[in-house]
């Protein structure tokens, strides 16, 4: 028996990945989709629709049920579920469940999500969407400054766990009364698969403005503040690496063996660096997706002082940095729409026809309000864009876009050589070059379809039989490529560098 499972619940659905460690192999990979697969919980982009746009809510019986369908299919399809030997789970970050009663252990004659309803205060979860906690986040901020940022390695976020907790408490307070317990999506889908309430890791437990991550502990004030006796409503908070119990009974029905370990959850992004074979320190992602995210593990624990980057616990111990650029592939669409090119000049004509460094072209581009730095949209030159021609202007955005990358995560004070890039960019072999010259780092691409539920395979592998995490990595996760940086640019982007944070101060 060599297999493991890796779960991820994500927004928009479940997914499973099997890894085989004797084979050194995928061998499994199955998918529940909200929209398509579980269309009565009216939920097609993994949230409740609200009249208030800034709400998202999703019911916490829909990824149960998408648990029951999920191994359902794998037995279905024949899947040797009795040799899975050890499980784990990524959840989507910062969402909350609340609960009545204990988890129980489930009675394998009725469905999870009939089962749970009794048991929730509170029937809907909000998700890492919601963003309508602003007022919540001022208190907070009033309240305790820069201690949240330097204790908790982020300041008071619309979409963070406290805030959320802290709305719900203060506007329903007979249902915050009736909760006992708050889970986040990956501590409350490790308990339904565990048949008992199970911990909160602290990868996780860090995207939630209550963990203090100098002594990983709940933070006695920051819980306090935030909602009436919240501390004991809490579950324990644990090493990444902890086994967190033993598979329910409730699962023989699917083939899976009761009893058989569940390694403590964590969150999507924690998962995510343990899945591209991030986990060790002087290696970073970048993930260019429609938000471009750089994150990367860290030696010490240190915060961005400009309240953008967040930190998390690394499963593999330690702490990972997050950093959010809202505008990734958002504004490379929009740019090649702009300019009516195709994909093909834009990855490849436009830098072959024009030179590092772009005579010094640069631009902001925010097209939509940017996290990092936050600011309102407004997309900004430093020269007369109607004088450039499509090349130029293509390089300009490349460019612009890993400078503000390299601006952004120089907090974390490490000079990555090894830069990890996934996503659907990661495909344009000049944009890695440009990667490459701008940090003076190699650039390496993995073939991982899904790094979240391959990262919680491996770290269930990791949790259960000591298999150390390196091991792990070049079995599941070697780079295919590597771009390697010319080392007679670093000069030319040191100056750029120096340039790029000029022109963004002159712009507020
Ligand atoms: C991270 C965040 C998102 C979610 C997506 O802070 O909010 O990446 O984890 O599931």
């Amino acid at each position: 028996m060599s297999y493991y499972l890796g779960l991820d619940s994500s927004t928009q659905g479940l997914k499973a990945e099997i890894i085989d460690i004797a084979a050194g192999k995928v061998v499994g990979s199955f998918a529940v989709n909200f929209k398509n697969d579980l269309p009565e919980y009216k939920s097609p982009s993994g949230y409740l629709p609200n009249d208030d746009e800034s709400v998202r809510q999703a019911d916490p019986r829909m990824w149960v049920a998408a648990l029951d369908l999920l191994f359902d299919r794998m037995k279905k399809a024949d899947f040797p579920m009795e040799k899975v030997s050890g499980i784990s789970g990524s959840g989507q970050q910062h969402g909350s469940v609340y609960l009545s009663a204990p988890i129980p252990d489930w009675n394998p004659a009725q469905s999870l999500a009939d089962q749970l309803t009794p048991i929730l205060s509170r029937m809907v979860a909000p998700i890492w969407m919601d963003k309508s906690t602003e007022a919540e986040c001022e208190w907070l901020t009033k309240k305790f400054g820069g201690r949240l940022r330097s204790d908790t390695g982020s300041p008071a976020i619309v979409r963070f766990t406290g805030p959320q907790i802290r709305k719900f408490a203060m506007n329903e307070p007979e249902a915050w009364a009736k909760t006992k317990t708050v889970h986040l999506v990956s501590s409350f889908l490790c308990s339904v698969l565990c048949g008992h309430d199970c911990p909160i890791d602290y990868g996780d437990g860090a995207g939630m403005n209550l963990l203090n991550l100098h002594t990983l502990e709940w933070d006695p004030e920051f819980t306090a503040a935030t909602a009436p006796d919240l501390m004991s409503k809490l579950p324990p908070v644990k090493s990444s690496q902890t086994i967190a119990g033993k598979l329910s009974a409730y699962f023989t029905k699917y083939g899976l063996t009761a009893g058989i370990p569940v390694a403590i959850w964590s969150g999507d992004n924690p998962c995510s660096l343990i899945g591209v074979g991030g986990g060790s320190f002087g290696t970073a992602v970048i993930s260019l997706g429609t938000s471009d995210t750089f994150f990367a593990t860290m030696q010490d624990f240190v915060t961005d002082p400009d309240g953008c980057g967040h930190v998390f616990g690394n499963p593999a111990g330690g702490f990972m940095s997050l950093i959010c650029f809202t505008n990734g592939s958002f504004a490379r669409e929009h740019l090649r729409d702009e300019l009516s090119i195709d994909w093909h000049f834009f990855d490849v004509t436009a830098c072959a026809e024009t030179k590092p460094g772009n005579d010094g072209r640069l631009m902001l581009p925010y097209y939509e309000a940017e996290n990092t730095p936050a600011v309102p949209a407004g997309v900004v030159y430093n020269f007369d864009s109607a004088k450039a021609n499509k090349a130029e202007r293509v390089r300009c955005l490349l460019e612009s876009q890993a400078l503000t990358m390299r601006r952004h995560s120089a907090w974390q004070g490490c000079d990555f050589k090894r830069i990890r890039v996934t996503g659907g960019a990661s495909k344009s072999a000049t944009f890695r070059q440009i990667l490459a010259d701008v940090f003076q780092a190699q650039i390496e691409t993995v073939s991982v379809a899904n790094s979240a539920s391959l990262g919680a395979a491996i770290r269930a592998a990791n949790a259960v039989e000591n298999i150390p995490f390196d091991d792990l990595y070049a079995q599941f996760c070697s780079s295919v490529s590597v771009i390697n940086p010319d080392p007679a640019l670093r000069g030319l982007y040191d100056d750029m560098l120096e340039q790029y944070a000029a022109f963004e101060k002159s712009r507020g």
